[in-house]
């Protein structure tokens, strides 16, 4: 066990202040101590019960509330994710714990097929995983990772992942720029983090639902939590036949518009790209390399996002389905996700906002953001994606508030997020009017970064 409180209160004056008056003592030690429960020796579940291999994402969101209880961990989990990169430098979306049983997760990596050969050489990907990706946080989470405790080890950290970020966003940036537009191109909607978001829906109707897939494999998912909150079997067969025609192509990325069923540019995904080119400059500067070329990539991003997946009506931003040439009109909390770019227009941010205080999204007193549009007639409580309160999204548009110095907004999301948590726990999700804590309890992400913001409080830039 970690020393729970004492490293904040070291390193900032404010580590475990609750906003609304008294210690919140009592939270931060169990948001720590999930944390604790989850940590494997060498890296962070994100649940014992559902995930219980390394994910991408996750592993960038828990590394930053690490930084606030054990520093040590939180580089420990970026560089075990890390060892995992494949030599074209994509970050698989999830490494396998080789000691975890194909039966605790699927599809696991006998379904991937992925890694793992030690006797394949250079040219292989190092590490059991999947063969995807997710939304490239982990640039945001060294930077603020190191700015906690900014010391010679954090330095040598930051200079052992520098090659290994810009490694990243190189392969997403040219690989993965199918629409040749400056945009990130998803082959998958696991890509974007926001599995079975209604944005998906439309794209995902042109392929092919085999339900022979299912029977061959057994879905783990639904065996742990009800599947009235977990995608649908139409929605998961057709989930599998996509990841098995990437991973029936190798893997390759060349071509991928003449062959492959599902491609897509969202708005969430590609804003998290110019972020992370923007922590990017800013570890350039402590590692001794050049910062202007990333805060240029960064700069080409927003202006990509603007001119493709803007759509004026809505004031948010939309996916567009790169084989159809169509802007998805759903509107889904993605589209609200580039609010984290700090060059993006003032009349860009306003719409953003403005759409983030409407009865679609509203951030209530007591509830945050949900991941769909409230009013949409297929808005849905309990699904995963589709309705639902996701703590990593809000956590992320708490801090595009704060950066776009809209304070007073950014300080009620805060307090509706650390609401939620002190009346459910730290849940994976949360049903959207009642804050009922929703599948898998005592999960790492809203534990991570329940320690961020509460070490957070106060609207300072
Ligand atoms: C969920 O995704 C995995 C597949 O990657 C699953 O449903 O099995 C998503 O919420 C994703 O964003 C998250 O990274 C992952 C682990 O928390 O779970």
């Amino acid at each position: 066990m970690f020393h729970l409180a004492k490293h904040a209160r070291a390193d900032g004056p404010t580590g475990v202040s609750d906003p609304l008056g008294g210690p919140d003592e009592t939270l931060w030690r169990e948001a720590a101590a999930i944390l604790d429960a989850n940590w494997t020796g060498t890296h962070t579940v994100p649940s014992r019960t559902l995930y219980p291999h390394q994910w991408s994402w996750d592993a960038a969101f828990i590394s930053i509330g690490l930084a606030h209880v054990a520093p040590d961990r939180a580089w420990r989990d970026l560089r075990s994710l890390f060892t995992a990169q494949w030599p074209d430098g994509r970050v698989p979306h999830i490494v396998f714990d080789p000691d975890v049983t194909e039966r605790d997760y699927f599809p696991g990596p006998t379904f991937w097929r992925a890694g793992g050969d030690a006797e394949a050489g250079a040219a292989r990907p190092p590490r059991l995983s999947s063969g995807i990706v997710q939304p490239p946080v982990h640039a945001l989470a060294a930077w603020l990772t190191y700015q906690r405790a900014p010391d010679e080890t954090a330095a040598a950290e930051l200079r052992w992942l520098y090659p290994r970020l810009v490694a990243q966003q190189e392969y997403l940036a040219t690989a993965r720029d199918v629409g040749g537009a400056g945009l990130s191109a998803l082959v998958h909607p696991w890509e974007s983090g926001l599995d079975n978001s209604p944005a998906w829906d439309e794209a995902l109707a042109a392929v092919p639902v085999d339900l022979a897939v299912l029977r061959r494999y057994s879905r783990r998912d639904t065996q742990v939590v009800a599947s009235a909150h977990r995608p649908t079997d139409e929605d998961y067969a057709r989930y599998l036949t996509i990841a098995s025609a990437y991973r029936d192509g190798g893997y390759r990325d060349a071509d991928l518009a003449d062959r492959h069923p599902f491609l897509v540019e969202c708005p969430g995904f590609n804003a998290l790209r110019g972020a992370a080119e923007l922590a990017l400059a800013r570890i350039a500067e402590v590692v001794g390399a050049n910062p202007a070329p990333h805060r240029a990539r960064a700069a080409a991003v927003t202006a990509a996002l603007l001119d493709r997946l803007l759509d004026p009506d809505s004031g948010m931003f939309h996916v567009r389905d790169l084989r159809t040439g169509r802007r998805n009109p759903a509107r889904c909390v993605n589209g609200l996700l580039p609010l984290v770019l700090p060059d993006l227009p003032v009349t860009r941010v306003e719409s953003l906002v403005a759409a983030l205080t409407s009865p679609r999204f509203g951030i209530g007193d007591r509830m945050p953001v949900p991941s769909y549009d409230r009013s949409a007639g297929d808005f849905d409580p309990f699904r995963y994606w589709r309705g639902p309160v996701w703590f990593n999204i809000n956590w992320l548009l708490w801090r595009g508030l704060r950066t776009h110095r809209h304070q007073a907004l950014a300080e009620r999301l805060r307090g509706a997020l650390l609401d939620l948590v002190r009346r459910s726990g730290c849940y994976e999700y949360f049903h959207p009017q009642t804050g009922a804590g929703i599948g898998s309890p005592a999960f790492s992400w809203t534990a991570a970064l329940t320690l961020d913001l509460l070490a957070t409080p106060d609207a300072v830039g």
